[in-house]
């Protein structure tokens, strides 16, 4: 038996004290990309990321709908694996399948076209929008293909506004059809729109750029959208089927994998790591998890784990601790584990990024993981409040709920994450099942949690990750002032609820 000498910390229990904010701190300067997986100080990772924000192997959160939106924003979505081989494999191709541009040019749909035949033709192209022409002026927007399995046309009429991000399709601007991205993205910015159409000097409707797409390729760089503008997206495995799961992902064109369990310090996970490397060489990339100690992280590090999860009972939905009686706070957990990695860098020269899985209530808690040395943030809860998550939005006392349940809870059942001795059952819950206050789009959300991420970094004088990883300064928050500071919101909710 041996006794950490330590208190297990959560996120919580820190705060970050400002740094000298110099006149290189400013918002469009701050780069919140990140490295995915392992490679060579000083070279460029084979996979990053734009922003650093990754969604949970969660059959409640990862669908292909919220794969698109979240890689349009610049993370990473990981399609849950608790589910048939192809059900999974067939998520991650729709995600594939989608086009990221929009060039939409001469249908036979008329203005007069039935919601039906616009649905139709949007998914035959694998289009999301289309801009409806006749005679080549714009009359109208459709908005509605996200992925071809996640379909909705109910949601959009066929009308000169549709969907609260489209403006009116008669304030479109034409320009010529060879219009570049930036001089799309002036026009787009100067007169305000939403949409941009490209009409060729036939009069006929050549392209149309979204907004979206030119923040995409400004604020984003690129980085998510691979040369044949197709999306990144993650999968989720486990240590039972890879033999049969792992190929028809790689073949559905999964861009990386995550073994997912809750406990990932287990032989299983090496010879899981080990089958990808003698049957794929680096082809594939591939992590692991979830660890909350050194001694974890090296074992996976010297397995070949492309990176590293690190949070074992701090998942919202999660009654791990209860049950079993393990893990760790989520600070004391990436302290512990960034020091290995420290270690493991000047060993062997290689990298290898850590992602912090669970726990992460707020914002600020993003920010805290960050300053502790993680590279990139998993979430579940966070997610799924919003639209583009797959679970029901229900109405309870006239508020806006999402359902949100755990892995380890009856109704996702997922045996292959929660190992309890054999069978498809599980022998006790570990998760529960409940609800988040729905929170609207994903894409204000994700922006707002941008915001205040890099509004968090000026403070602290850093212009990218890796400085913040080194410069941050923090400071552990008492037990009295946290009580303060907690009594202080009760009281600022109660005068809210009182006026309301
Ligand atoms: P959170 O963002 O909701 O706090 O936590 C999400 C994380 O909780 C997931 O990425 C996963 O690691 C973990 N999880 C998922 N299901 C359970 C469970 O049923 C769980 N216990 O702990």
């Amino acid at each position: 038996m041996r006794i950490l000498d330590e208190v297990s910390r959560t996120l919580n229990e820190y705060l970050l004290v400002p740094n000298l904010t110099t006149a290189d701190c400013t918002p469009d300067n701050i780069d919140l990309g990140a490295p995915l997986v392992r490679h060579h100080a000083g070279e460029e990772p084979a996979i990053r990321v734009a922003t650093p924000l990754t969604s949970a192997i969660m059959g409640a959160v990862s669908s292909p709908r919220l794969a698109i939106a979240l890689a349009q924003c610049g993370g990473l979505t990981f399609i849950h694996q608790n589910q048939p081989v192809d059900a999974q494999a067939g998520m991650v191709a729709a995600v594939k399948r989608h086009k990221a541009g929009f060039r939409f040019s001469d249908t036979n749909i008329k203005p007069s076209a039935t919601l039906g035949e616009l649905a139709a033709l949007l998914q035959t192209a694998e289009r999301d929008v289309a801009v409806v022409t006749d005679d080549g002026s714009a009359h109208g927007v459709f908005v509605g293909l996200i992925s071809t399995d996640d379909f909705h046309p109910q949601r959009h009429d066929l009308n000169d506004s549709v969907g609260s991000r489209m403006r009116p399709a008669q304030r479109l601007v034409t320009a010529a059809p060879t219009v570049s991205l930036p001089e799309a993205n002036t026009l787009i910015w100067d007169h305000r729109l939403d949409v941009l159409p490209v009409v060729g000097e036939d009069g006929r409707l050549q392209s149309i750029v979204l907004r979206r797409d030119y923040e995409l390729h400004k604020r984003f760089r690129n980085e998510t959208i691979d040369e044949e503008k197709r999306f990144r997206v993650g999968a989720g495995v486990n240590t039972h089927d890879y033999r049969e799961r792992i190929p028809a992902l790689v073949e559905a064109g999964a861009d990386l994998l995550c073994i997912d369990s809750s406990d990932g310090y287990s032989v299983w996970q090496r010879d899981t790591l080990r089958y990808v490397r003698e049957t794929y060489g680096d082809g594939v990339r591939i992590g692991a998890g979830n660890v909350v100690d050194g001694r974890a992280f090296r074992y996976l590090a010297d397995a070949g784990a492309d990176f590293v999860k690190v949070g074992i009972g701090g998942g919202s939905i999660c009654i791990t601790r209860d049950q079993k009686g393990i893990g760790r706070g989520q600070a004391s957990a990436l302290i512990d584990v960034v020091a290995a990695r420290h270690a493991y860098l000047r060993e062997t020269g290689v990298y290898v990024p850590l992602c912090c899985d669970g726990g992460l209530l707020s914002d600020y808690h993003m920010a805290i993981a960050f300053a502790l040395g993680a590279d990139f943030v998993m979430l579940g809860r966070y997610f799924a409040r919003f639209d583009e998550s797959p679970s029901a939005l229900v109405r309870v006392g006239g508020q806006f709920f999402k359902e949100y349940w755990g892995e380890g809870s009856n109704r996702a059942r997922n045996v292959t994450r929660y190992e309890h001795g054999g069978g498809d059952r599980l022998a006790f819950e570990e998760g529960v099942d409940g609800y988040v206050p729905y929170a609207g789009s994903l894409y204000d959300n994700v922006a707002l949690t941008i915001a205040k991420l890099k509004a968090t970094m000026i403070s602290c004088g850093s212009t990218d990750l890796r400085a913040f990883h080194e410069n941050a300064v923090l400071v552990p928050v008492s037990q009295q002032s946290y009580l303060q500071n907690t009594a202080e919101i009760q009281l600022r909710d109660r005068v809210s609820d009182a006026s309301h």
